[in-house]
């Protein structure tokens, strides 16, 4: 006998279409008033600027490298301000527009990229964790945070952000598994950006949709329109109150673009055509939300003038502060990994103290390696 035991289907979500046009009995459904859509194209504008000055910085050679989030913001914006500040949120290494949204110091991140570890001490309040460069490696973090909240009976959900590429690694698959089996309340937003570096999606992975991998775990996927803040902040929602509801964890597939390269290290003009970026540029998420507001009359020239100045006035201040900082101490490396220093750091920490003494490692050990052999020597001697 055969027969058909499983079927599936994959929802699509787009409020906000391209032309700046809504879909009215979506968009009603959300209550966001002007303040809100004023405050969500605010923060896009004022994560554009940032980028723009660190990359500036960065050619400067005053940052280390940096990984732009062009394009990516309604993607991120749209989603975090769809948490309560309480709701726990994890971080890979793109999402800038989403820690100046949860209000992180920007010259903070600027210390980050500048490779001053200062700039991961991320304040209480922010309720965000710090970078995850290893891909795929904060997904198991956000569910065993969310599992605990679930044990302890406290009302909050987490969110981690991870790109494709991130889903070929394992603990991925098992952060996903995990968090289906014991329905813990953790939103999977995974922003497709298309590429992994210079890594293809078409090449990441033979599923017509990321969204899909969650139906494989128990739980609902859906993929929406990443560069539609309003359909990345509906989701997002819906994702929250279910998991708050203690109905499980679901999966956001955000399809959006990486205008910038992958980071300052990289050239995209080699594995990607310049046609297919000014397609993308046509779909802009910021451009799209200034021709809903002006449809709308909440958008002039006028008011743009108005925001560009407020906003490149905090960029400026942030990129002043940062130059200005006091050097970072190297001890910092080691003191910001782990709340109490384990043993094998202290070492490694009295070892580089020793080698800017002018003490070289290969000396130290040469040492030790003397005062243990004639440790032994008089063992020996003493047991004759
Ligand atoms: C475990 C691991 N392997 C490889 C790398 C090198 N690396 C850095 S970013 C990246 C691509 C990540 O792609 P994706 O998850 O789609 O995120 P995106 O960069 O597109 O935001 C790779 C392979 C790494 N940081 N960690």
């Amino acid at each position: 006998m055969k027969k058909v035991i499983a079927t599936f289907q994959v929802e699509y979500l787009q409020i906000l279409d391209e032309q700046g046009k809504i879909d009215d009995s979506l968009f009603n459904e959300l209550g966001l008033k002007d303040d809100n859509i004023k405050h969500m194209y605010k923060l896009m504008i004022l994560s554009k600027k940032f980028d723009d000055a660190a990359l500036a910085l960065q050619r400067e050679g005053r940052l280390g490298t940096y990984a732009s989030a062009r394009g990516q913001e309604a993607s991120q914006i749209g989603s975090i301000l769809a948490l309560r500040k309480e709701d726990f949120v994890f971080p890979a290494f793109r999402e800038i527009p989403a820690y100046i949204a949860r209000g992180m110091p920007m010259h903070m991140l600027l210390q980050y990229w500048g490779g001053d570890e200062r700039g991961e001490n991320v304040p209480k309040d922010i309720n965000m964790f710090t970078v995850s460069i290893p891909v795929g490696s904060q997904p198991p973090q956000a569910v065993g945070y969310a599992w605990a909240a679930k044990l302890r009976k406290k009302n909050i959900a987490t969110l981690v952000y991870f790109g494709d590429g991130a889903t070929s690694e394992g603990d991925f698959h098992e952060a996903m598994n995990f968090a289906g089996v014991f329905k813990v309340p953790c939103i999977f937003f995974c922003q497709n950006n298309q590429y992994a570096i210079s890594l293809s999606r078409e090449k990441q992975t033979a599923s017509k949709t990321i969204a899909q991998k969650a139906i494989a775990y128990g739980f609902l996927g859906i993929q929406v329109d990443g560069n539609d803040i309003f359909a990345v902040y509906k989701a997002t929602k819906d994702a929250l109150n279910k998991a708050l509801k203690g109905e499980g964890p679901t999966l956001i597939e955000a399809y959006t673009y990486r205008l910038q390269d992958h980071t300052t290290a990289d050239d995209a003009s080699r594995y990607r055509e310049q046609e297919e970026v000014e397609e993308w540029k046509k779909k802009d998420p910021i451009d799209r939300l200034r021709k809903f507001m002006k449809g709308k009359g909440i958008w002039s020239e006028e008011y743009e003038k108005g925001l560009l100045q407020e906003v490149e006035k905090k960029v400026k201040e942030a990129v002043d502060k940062y130059v200005s900082m006091p050097e970072a101490n190297y001890e910092d490396i080691f003191k910001y990994t782990f709340a109490e220093m384990p043993w094998n750091l202290k070492e490694q920490l009295e070892e580089f103290k020793g080698i800017l003494e002018g003490k070289s490692p290969q000396k130290t050990e040469e040492k030790e390696a003397e005062k243990k052999s004639k440790k032994i020597l008089k063992m020996l001697k003493s047991n004759k």
